[in-house]
């Protein structure tokens, strides 16, 4: 495991038979993250989802698809790059490493028989909602370090292949240079360039690597930093405790959302660049 000798990442816990008292107690409360070796256990999801049962039941599906761009000020900032039928995008994957990567995308609107698939969360009770949505990626795509946006918690499920996650808590984000207006952070944790980021050093945070039939639970505003390790696909099932953090997460949507959008499709580099500066004082050194 990388930079264990200044202990900069701790392994992450695998825990499994866990009752959904201990469950709430230990990780919804305690704000602890953890990896579920059993939340998938019994689901036919866990048996039958892989690449070919994909490019067979709902190959046909046109799916939105982006490259680095997405994270790039400028014209493709926040914008899908290609469509493509699933079934030529998981061939893409399975044939060699590509920037493409899937995500967001809610596959359950067009393919509602999927629903069938999953099962009932029996951990977290009635505590589980919508919008699960879908993350395909190639071996060697990132995923730019980011928590997400709607402040809920995260269950990510994985099926295909083999990803390392790196995760912060919200503490940790005084040395994460956030992006204002944004919820990312440009440092590549796995390779960080401290002379430009040197706050980081002293961040300290979990490393796995998620393996498929497994689920990672982030509470919210957690920060994670994906690096597909194999072509691999998982789906993300959230939850939102409380309407009051529902209502800041989607105000938190729409303030990031039309601020950042807007100032990048006006300033484009020069945005960014002040996002940079702003973050840079923002970061304890
Ligand atoms: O695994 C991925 O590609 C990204 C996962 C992610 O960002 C999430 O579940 O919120
Ligand atoms: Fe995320």
């Amino acid at each position: 495991m990388r930079n264990t000798k200044n202990q900069q990442f701790q392994p992450l816990e695998r825990r499994s038979g866990l009752t959904p008292q201990q469950f709430k107690k230990e990780h919804i409360q305690a704000k602890q993250p953890v990896i579920l070796t059993d939340f998938l256990e019994g689901w036919k999801a866990q048996k039958f989802w892989t690449f070919d049962y994909f490019k067979e039941k709902v190959g046909h599906l046109e799916v939105p698809l982006y490259d680095q761009n997405y994270s790039i000020p400028g014209k493709g900032y926040m914008q899908p790059t290609i469509h493509k039928t699933l079934r030529e995008y998981i061939e893409m994957l399975e044939a060699g490493p590509t920037d493409y990567r899937m995500f967001l995308y809610n596959i359950f609107n067009e393919a509602p028989e999927l629903l069938n698939d999953l099962g009932k969360p029996t951990l977290t009770g009635g505590f589980l909602d919508s919008f699960p949505f879908m993350f395909f990626g190639g071996k060697g795509s990132e995923v730019t370090l980011h928590y997400d946006i709607d402040h809920s918690s995260v269950f990510l499920n994985q099926f295909e292949g083999r990803k390392r996650i790196i995760i912060f808590s919200p503490e940790q984000s005084k040395y994460l240079y956030q992006h204002p207006f944004t919820v990312k952070s440009h440092i590549n944790p796995m390779k960080p360039d401290l002379e430009r980021y040197p706050a980081f050093a002293n961040a300290r945070g979990y490393e796995c690597i998620l393996e498929p039939g497994e689920t990672l639970f982030m509470p919210p505003c957690f920060w994670h930093f994906v690096y597909y390790e194999e072509p691999s696909f998982s789906i993300s099932l959230r939850s939102n405790p409380s309407l009051f953090t529902r209502g800041i997460g989607i105000m938190q949507i729409v303030k990031h959302y039309i601020v950042d959008k807007g100032m990048n499709l006006a300033l484009g580099k020069h945005w960014y660049n002040l996002k940079e500066s702003i973050a840079d004082k923002r970061a304890i050194n």
